[in-house]
């Protein structure tokens, strides 16, 4: 089976790792290759270096190497380069870039400038960390450089623009947000063989992740939105938010600032003119949809470990099956 799926950072990764573990536990599907296409909307330049939050998170947490506890950056590490840098008064120093973690940002960087695409880096930090031999193939969205943006009132009365991992990481996105501006979207082309993963996948996936700032992303790049309505895959989602809420993370403050209800039916709102199906947690389990089958999970549609997460990926499987 071929399998693709969009996705952020932590809910995305984590789910794609329950997915993978499922497969993997069921013979019948072993041999089910995995295709993840990536946000790049949260990538920084920072110290010279290019950082890829989602991208990294995909990479950490699919190879074993992420820390658990945070759900991004990699696992013992260190920060002996970041206090290097504050004692430079070097700033930004709301981000937490650690000794490990720099390591990939350096070899990205330099890859960069040899002219190597994003995809290509992508393809060989993936080696680097075992994801072909598990039959995950990790995509980035685009191979051109885009940035989110978050537009905010500034002191004088007027807008100001702030890199979105500012608004997220260093305001907690406290600021309140006018709207969301993607610099470089539409002109980005998809990254090579996302379209076609898109159109050529027996299903796909929408991971819990961020509606608006990592799935809202990847539905911008020209040609996403049309391959999902084209493809004769059923496109099945797992929702992000239960009872109303976000699992983590500021999804609430993103669904305010486009003005969708920040529901399971509002999320899914988002996706109407594709999405054939939407897993629920059980106290959304009235949610109703005009287009697409709705079904609750039979426990917290929470990915507490892998072994809970491969539960709600086999669920959301059968209701791919479902639906076609
Ligand atoms: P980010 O880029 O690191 O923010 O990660 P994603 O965009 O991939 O995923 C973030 C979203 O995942 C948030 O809106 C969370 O509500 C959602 N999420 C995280 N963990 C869980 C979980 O265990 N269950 C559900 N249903 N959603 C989750
Ligand atoms: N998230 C934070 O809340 N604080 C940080 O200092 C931080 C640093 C960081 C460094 C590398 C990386 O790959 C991710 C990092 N994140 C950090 C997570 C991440 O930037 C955000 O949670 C997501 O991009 C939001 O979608
Ligand atoms: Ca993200």
């Amino acid at each position: 089976m071929r399998i693709t799926a969009l996705a952020g950072g932590v809910g995305g990764a984590r789910f794609v790792r329950g997915l993978r573990h499922h497969l993997d536990s069921s013979p019948a599907l072993a041999d089910s290759e995995v295709t993840v296409v990536a946000n790049t909307g949260d990538d920084i330049s920072l110290f010279g270096l290019r950082v890829s939050p989602d991208v990294d998170t995909l990479l950490y947490t699919l190879g074993g190497g992420v820390e658990e506890s945070q759900g991004w950056g990699r696992a013992d590490e260190s920060h002996v380069v970041q206090s290097e840098l504050a004692a430079y008064g070097a700033l930004p120093q709301w981000f937490a870039l650690g000794d490990r973690d720099l390591g990939t940002h350096v070899v990205r960087s330099q890859w960069l400038a040899q002219g190597v695409p994003p995809s290509e880096v992508t393809a060989r930090l993936a080696a680097r960390w075992g994801l072909p031999e598990r039959r995950i193939r990790l995509l980035p969205m685009t191979d051109t450089p885009v940035e989110t943006h978050v537009v905010v009132d500034d002191e004088d009365g007027g807008e100001r623009a702030v890199h979105f991992q500012e608004w997220w990481v260093r305001h907690q996105a406290s600021l309140p947000a006018k709207r969301f501006v993607v610099a470089g979207l539409d002109r980005a082309a998809a990254a090579p063989g996302v379209l076609d993963a898109i159109r050529q996948a027996d299903v796909v996936l929408l991971p819990p992740s961020n509606p608006v700032v990592s799935i809202g992303i990847v539905l911008g790049v020209p040609g996403v939105r049309d391959a999902l309505r084209g493809t004769a895959a059923p496109v099945v989602g797992v929702s992000p938010l239960i009872s109303g809420r976000p699992v983590r993370g500021h999804a609430d403050a993103c669904l305010r600032t486009v003005g969708v209800p920040v529901t399971a039916a509002g999320v899914a709102g988002l996706y109407e003119d594709f999405l054939d199906a939407w897993l629920v947690d059980p106290a959304d389990a009235g949610t109703t949809l005009p287009r697409a089958r709705v079904e609750a999970f039979d426990g917290p549609l929470l990915m507490t470990d892998v072994e809970a997460t491969a539960r709600i990926a086999a669920h959301a499987l059968r209701l791919a099956t479902a639906v076609s």
